[in-house]
């Protein structure tokens, strides 16, 4: 008989979409049984294990009137079924993302975007990891929380595992900052304006509706204490590092993302500053997180890079990660789409296959 696992799948916006329609059309020698799928207060329920029908989840889900199961009553569902379960969390919930200790203490693995868990507070990646390292313990994967579908956390734990010491991770994490630095500041000097490009980068759908979300690097703090949790790095939480935030002092408390768009030309005077000693120098500005072993610090901020660098060469909104070791002293890179739903919800499904083949 083939294998076949139970699949719990919360959330159904732009990642959990993509992520279901790629599990509908997936060919794969084990069977992917959706028991559950839930978006924030109404939920598809297979009580009978049955896999749900995915043909027409949108319509189904549309039509739902079961309340969403309590995080608890979940866990006690999916163990309850004959096939081991997989916990899918496409949403970027607090809540959800604290009971994970629970849910792999209880023979549930996880596979998820969400970087919540992973980025808080070190007690709970401490709990994670000790949880899913015991014989029934489940499986965490969570490939998406950085660089979307690239593959940066698996390369980074498999350098670890295999003895390598990590001395330096350095990189790009942002699509959105991506995008923005590599049209601001280029190599051959193009003259725009810093408000201009982040006033593009909103109209394209690039960044959170209120941009400060993006430019206040909490998002880059968060992929930054990931990758220094797994080199090694004890990092406490990702306000425990200094992290450049690109909003004017006098802009942070702006009521909305509108009135911070409409006032950010004010400041442009700095930004150029910053690039034009940058460019006197054949170096652009990049808006890079760092984590550096024989310094023992973790950073967030704009730092400078000569033209012939490959962050220089970075271009749209690709994500670009150099990691250093002892094995690589010339450091290995990563490069490619960091950002979007259908890259992000194949490093989910990915996460949930290597799950599947070893549970
Ligand atoms: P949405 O579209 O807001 O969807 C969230 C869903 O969760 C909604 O359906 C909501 O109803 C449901 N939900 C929330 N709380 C719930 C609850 N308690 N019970 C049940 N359902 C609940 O969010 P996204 O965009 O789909 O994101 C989902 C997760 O993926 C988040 O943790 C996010 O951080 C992560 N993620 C998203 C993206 C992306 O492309 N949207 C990326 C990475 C990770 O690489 C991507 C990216 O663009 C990164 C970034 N923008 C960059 O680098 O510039």
């Amino acid at each position: 008989m083939s294998r076949s696992v139970n699949v719990a799948i919360i959330g159904t916006g732009v990642v959990g979409a993509a992520f279901i329609n790629q599990l509908k059309n997936l060919q794969s020698v084990i069977t992917f049984n959706v028991v559950y799928l839930a978006r924030s207060r109404t939920a598809l329920i297979a009580r009978d294990y049955q896999p749900l029908a995915l043909a027409s989840w949108e319509a189904d889900v549309q039509a739902a009137t079961t309340p969403t199961l309590a995080l608890s009553e979940l866990a006690q569902f999916l163990r309850a079924g004959t096939a081991p379960a997989i916990l899918i969390d496409n949403t970027s919930n607090e809540e959800i993302a604290s009971f994970y200790p629970s849910f792999i203490e209880q023979g549930i693995s996880i596979a998820t975007p969400n970087k919540k868990a992973f980025s808080s507070g070190l007690q709970t990646w401490k709990q994670i990891f000790a949880g899913a390292a015991k014989p029934a313990g489940g499986l965490v994967y969570h490939e998406a929380t950085v660089g979307a579908g690239l593959p940066i956390i698996g390369t980074l734990r498999d350098i670890v595992a295999t003895g390598d010491k990590v001395q330096k991770i350095e990189g790009i994490f942002s699509g959105t900052l991506s995008y923005i630095f590599n049209e601001f500041s280029t190599p051959e000097g193009k003259d725009v304006n810093f408000s201009d490009v982040v006033a593009v980068a909103k109209s394209l759908g690039y960044t959170e509706p209120d941009p400060r979300d993006d430019l206040n690097g909490l998002d880059v703090a968060r992929k930054v204490t990931i990758l220094a949790r797994i080199a090694g790095f004890e990092v406490e939480s990702p306000t425990s590092f200094p992290v450049h935030s690109l909003i004017p002092k006098a802009l942070e408390s702006v009521k909305s993302g509108e009135e911070y768009m409409e006032k950010l030309p004010e400041f442009d005077g700095d930004m150029e500053t910053l690039k034009e000693n940058a460019a006197k120098q054949n170096k652009v500005l990049r808006f890079v997180g760092k984590v550096d072993f024989p310094s023992n610090t973790v950073s967030v901020g704009i730092e400078e890079y000569s033209f012939d660098h490959p962050f220089a060469a970075l271009k749209g909104s690709d994500n670009v990660v150099s990691i250093q070791t002892e094995r690589y002293q010339n450091p290995l890179i990563v490069q490619g789409a960091g950002a979007g739903a259908e890259v992000t919800a194949a490093g989910v499904l990915a996460d949930a296959i290597k799950i599947a083949e070893r549970i």
